[in-house]
């Protein structure tokens, strides 16, 4: 019986490593001995991934042609002046940048930005100056834990093990499933994280419970951060977040002289306010002194390629991956990615994907994107190939094997290598090579890899990249509140899908009291369109929102082709909607009754 190993390459905290036995599928699980890991895989590896059905064969125009056909055709629509490569999050092993390097040889144009983690990241960046992961073994020491606009039972279910026996606190719209088990749960309304943080920082300062010592050594700008504080009166602001003082005071006992750790999710963030609100929670956890301690700090996603020389990294024109102006481009190659339905406003996204000229769809599996293409080229599964597979959620790195043969498909680096010798351009290195380079720059410690950036501590001698610098405050903010009539619309994960990738949807979750009854169609209308869904009643939801998961058929139809203030993220969740009942529903009549 052969055994061997890989890691999963899905868009999630967890970074799993794998355990194949007998080159079978059905043989799959998760190593038991792993620090992040406890031997259990979800249920998208141990089942959705099997299931789903992949594109064969490559296309033209529609028609089935061989791998060789399709590539000289991707070749000639690079001759074309303006090509564009816009690379989705469908894969997270490194190999997925090597197209980068045949982008430079013809002058094309890359993104920037992010669908994703972008605006949190860029508010970290300007606290902290450098995006470090907590390592998980801190998470482990913690007394309280306060889970903050992350689903960890859904997206990162890995955590659970290391937040065990804890206080916890959640703070979501949403009564999650962790948040049921939790200590106290502030079920706030939506973007209103930027006040809580605010206001909690000042209650602690009211009280003198800050960390004064702390905050002299490795802190600028305190006392404007002070004045910004001032400026939200309690009673005022907890009105609008809509929770009351006790709740909060109950909030601060857990957080008083205590390692707390901060699990931050990309909830908070969906806004063109997401940089200010993680600016907002990391001063906070300044307040309090939480950085450069045993057992505490902000856990949010990491800059899992921070430390490395990135072998792929080319200097290029590039535009803004959540508003990519697509039309612009005579060739547009999408890699690893379903902007026709991932990106905000869908409608805008597939007239600009409909006047491309030469749009390849290099990818797994058929969405709105794969539809619109006039050249397809399959990809091989990430247990087709051999990679790197860094983490966003904890410091292990894993090697990437390639465990399953199949004929199906071609790898990034071979799509590179067949465009590099179409076009007689030099310097492409051979696979292994790359792979040795960013596996050498790792720690290897216990027989594990470790990012190079890895502090056990992070932040304990300083911040910046060397450490050398203090945390700035935030000191700005310009933004108000948001209150009318129309309801958020929410648009988290799902266990059942990884973003648009498996099972689709056509569900929109209501609160009861809004009176739709289960399975009733309703149409859910934003400034940027409509989409009609089936009702799901879920009586766990703040009434002001309401929540469509991010695998739903059509759900950027509703959202906006904005970026965030910093970091030019997409703002999924700055949009209200409106709910009316379907007019060519009928048993939505009951509800009258
Ligand atoms: N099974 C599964 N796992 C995944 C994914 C998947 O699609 N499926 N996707 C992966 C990817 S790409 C990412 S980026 C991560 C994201 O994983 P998470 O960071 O967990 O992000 P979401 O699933 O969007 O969940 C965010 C939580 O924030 C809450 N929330 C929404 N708005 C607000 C708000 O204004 N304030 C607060 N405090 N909370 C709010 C929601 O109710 C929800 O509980 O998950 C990864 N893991
Ligand atoms: N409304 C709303 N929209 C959202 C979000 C939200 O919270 N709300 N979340 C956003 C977030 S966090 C993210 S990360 C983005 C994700 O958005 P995208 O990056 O567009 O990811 P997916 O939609 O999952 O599409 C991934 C595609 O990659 C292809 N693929 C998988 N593996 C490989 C491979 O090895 N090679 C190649 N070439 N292709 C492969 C599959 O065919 C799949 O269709 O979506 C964003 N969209
Ligand atoms: S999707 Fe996440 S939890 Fe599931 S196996 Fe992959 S890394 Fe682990
Ligand atoms: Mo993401």
């Amino acid at each position: 019986m052969t055994s061997r190993t890989t890691a999963c390459g899905l868009d999630c905290y967890d970074a799993c490593k794998i355990i194949v036995e007998e080159d079978r599928f059905s043989k799959i699980k998760g190593d038991a001995v792993h620090p992040a890991g406890n031997g259990a895989l979800c249920t998208l590896l141990n089942k959705s991934i099997h299931q789903e059905t992949r594109i064969e064969s490559a296309r033209i125009d529609g028609q089935d042609v061989s791998m060789d056909e399709a590539m000289k055709a991707v070749a000639n629509a690079f001759k074309q002046e303006r090509a564009l490569l816009w690379r989705g999050s469908g894969n997270m092993g490194v190999m997925q940048e090597v197209t980068n390097l045949f982008m430079k040889k013809v002058s094309g144009t890359l993104t920037h930005g992010s669908l994703c983690d972008g605006a949190g990241d860029a508010g970290i960046e300007k606290g902290r100056g450098v995006n470090r992961t907590l390592p998980i073994e801190q998470i482990k020491k913690a007394d309280t834990v306060v889970v903050w606009g992350r689903n960890i039972t859904v997206t990162n279910a890995h955590m659970m093990p290391f937040i065990e026996g804890k206080n916890i606190i959640v703070i979501d719209p949403v009564k999650t499933a962790i948040a049921k088990k939790a200590e106290v749960h502030l079920q706030i309304d939506p973007r209103t994280d930027y006040y809580l943080a605010m206001s909690l920082a000042r209650l602690i300062c009211l009280e003198g419970s800050q960390d004064t010592k702390w905050i002299k050594k490795f802190t600028r700008g305190y006392e404007a951060f002070y004045d910004l504080m001032q400026k939200y009166p309690l009673e005022d602001t907890l009105e609008h977040i809509g929770i009351g003082e006790a709740e909060l005071r109950l909030v601060l006992n857990y957080l008083r002289d205590k390692k707390v750790v901060f699990l931050v999710g990309t909830g908070v963030q969906k806004y063109v306010t997401g940089a200010s609100t993680l600016h907002a929670i990391d001063s906070l956890a300044a307040v309090l002194g939480l950085f450069g301690k045993e057992g505490s700090g902000v856990h949010y996603l990491g800059n899992s390629k921070l430390g490395f020389q990135n072998p792929f990294w080319v200097k290029s024109e590039t535009v803004s991956k959540a508003t990519t102006p697509f039309s612009d481009f005579d060739t547009v190659l999408v890699q690893g990615g379903n902007p026709a339905e991932s990106m905000p406003d869908s409608t805008r996204v597939r007239e600009e994907l409909n006047k491309v000229e030469n749009l390849i769809y290099f990818g797994l599996y058929e969405n709105e994107t794969s539809k619109r293409a006039k050249i397809v080229i399959p990809a091989k599964t990430f247990f087709e190939k051999d990679d790197v597979r860094l983490s966003y959620g904890h410091q292990y790195i894993e090697k990437m094997n390639r465990v399953v043969q199949s004929e199906i498909g071609i790898s990034e680096y071979d799509f590179t290598k067949k465009l590099f010798d179409a076009f007689g351009f030099k310097g492409l290195e051979s696979e292994a090579s790359y792979i040795k380079r960013w596996l050498g720059q790792c720690i290897e410690e216990n027989g594990h890899y470790i990012s190079p950036a890895y502090e056990e501590i992070p932040y304990s001698e300083g911040f910046g990249e060397d450490g050398d610098d203090v945390f700035e405050w935030i000191t700005v903010y310009d933004h108000d509140f948001i209150h009318d009539e129309k309801l958020w619309l929410l648009s988290p994960k799902t266990n059942k899908a990884l973003n648009t990738q498996f099972k689709r949807d056509n569900k929109v979750q209501l609160h009861p009291s809004l009176g739709y009854a289960e399975g009733e169609m309703v149409s859910i209308t934003s400034e940027y369109g409509t989409v009609d869904l089936e009702v799901v009643p879920n009586e766990d939801l703040h009434l002001n929102c309401v929540v469509v998961t991010s695998n739903t058929l059509g759900l950027n139809i509703l959202t906006p082709s904005i970026v965030s203030d910093e970091g030019e993220n997409a703002c999924y969740q700055e949009v209200k909607i409106t709910v009316h009942p379907h007019p060519g529903y009928q048993k939505g009549s009951d509800r009258s009754l």
